[in-house]
């Protein structure tokens, strides 16, 4: 049995795999939990993240406004699947004005690290970057330095120091909607001079995993387990109708994390249900968080639906680890 490394989270939101279902990864049978309207502003919420707080769980989500404005926003909940969001985004303080003017905040992570939560975020400075940020109780939120030059997107720190340094996965981007996109790894001392960088994956060129043959981006926070990170991610395909977003995994090494062990040629979740296949963008489905528990291996998926609502679905570390090397084509 493949092991996660980390702590217990005995009432973690949890459903059984459905009978007879041959999929790695299944959905919460009570989806969407969380609706595009469910603050009074907002056009849709998705792409969001959630962890374990206090008693509870906390969570940043990204609600898009009836203005299509993009922020993000902090919410709480006792169980993980109902949630309170406020109604007022995150306001930042910092010691750079320049940092914290806001042009637009997306795709938020959070990452719990020896002491303080970390929210990273694509942050508009002339161009999409990495925001970051921390907070210890989910109220007052200081913001850093951005993470790189523009453009890029899909910053995701290591939920540990690796080798003595802050490690973030990345996905440089352009000023659009990219038409192409690798993974890279960087590394920080103090997490504003990031370097180190290496290369981790790249799209599929090819007919054997054409779902991610576009771009891809990391999603979750890596889970640590006795085979490696477990790194599950987007993988898009460029369609007659446009990009199609599906979720995939990989396994990086635990100690040099830009080397890929295994990576399944097959995804482990698409756009099937409507509400995956039906919205403001159609056909996504898009991971920015995880729950795990490591008495029992559980894992769940929180994942944007169609850019409007956010779904949730489950896993085992076991089913991901099996699949994806029973499918490897690294
Ligand atoms: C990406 C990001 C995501 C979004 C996806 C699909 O480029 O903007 O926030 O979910 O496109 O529209």
């Amino acid at each position: 049995m493949s092991k996660i490394i980390g702590k217990g989270l005995p009432d973690m939101p949890w459903q059984e795999k459905p009978e007879g279902y041959d999929m790695p990864v299944w959905r919460y049978s009570q989806n969407p939990i969380i609706q595009r309207n469910a603050i009074p502003s907002s056009n849709s919420i998705f792409n969001s993240a959630v962890i374990p707080y206090k008693q509870g769980y906390a969570g940043v989500f990204r609600c898009d406004s009836k203005a299509v404005s993009m922020d993000i926003y902090a919410g709480f909940s006792d169980d993980g699947v109902h949630w309170k969001i406020n109604e007022n985004p995150i306001q930042f303080d910092g010691e750079d004005p320049e940092i914290l003017n806001r042009e637009y905040r997306y795709d938020p992570r959070v990452c719990f690290i020896e002491d303080r939560y970390y929210i990273t975020w694509c942050n508009g400075y002339h161009g999409p970057t990495i925001g970051v940020a921390y907070t210890f109780d989910f109220e007052k939120f200081y913001q850093l330095e951005n993470a790189f030059l523009p453009c890029n997107r899909n910053g995701v720190l290591f939920p540990r120091k690796i080798d003595g340094k802050f490690a973030m996965l990345s996905r440089p981007s352009d000023n659009g909607h990219t038409p192409f996109g690798d993974i890279y790894y960087s590394q920080s001392p103090d997490l504003e001079y990031w370097g180190h960088h290496r290369h981790v994956m790249s799209p599929y060129k090819g007919d054997e995993s054409a779902w991610q043959s576009t771009k891809i981006g990391p999603g979750p926070i890596p889970i640590e387990t006795d085979e490696g990170w477990l790194l599950i991610y987007h993988g898009v395909i460029t369609t007659c109708n446009g990009f199609v977003y599906r979720m995939g995994c990989a396994i990086l090494d635990i100690d040099q994390p830009w080397k890929v062990k295994y990576r399944s040629k097959y995804y482990i979740m698409a756009p099937y249900e409507q509400y995956e296949c039906v919205g403001d963008v159609p056909n996504v489905v898009f991971p920015c968080a995880a729950l795990t528990d490591a008495d029992t291996g559980r894992i769940a998926i929180y994942y944007g639906c169609a850019d409007t609502v956010t779904g949730l679905a489950f896993t085992t570390a076991e089913d991901l680890i099996q699949f994806t090397k029973q499918n490897n084509m690294n």
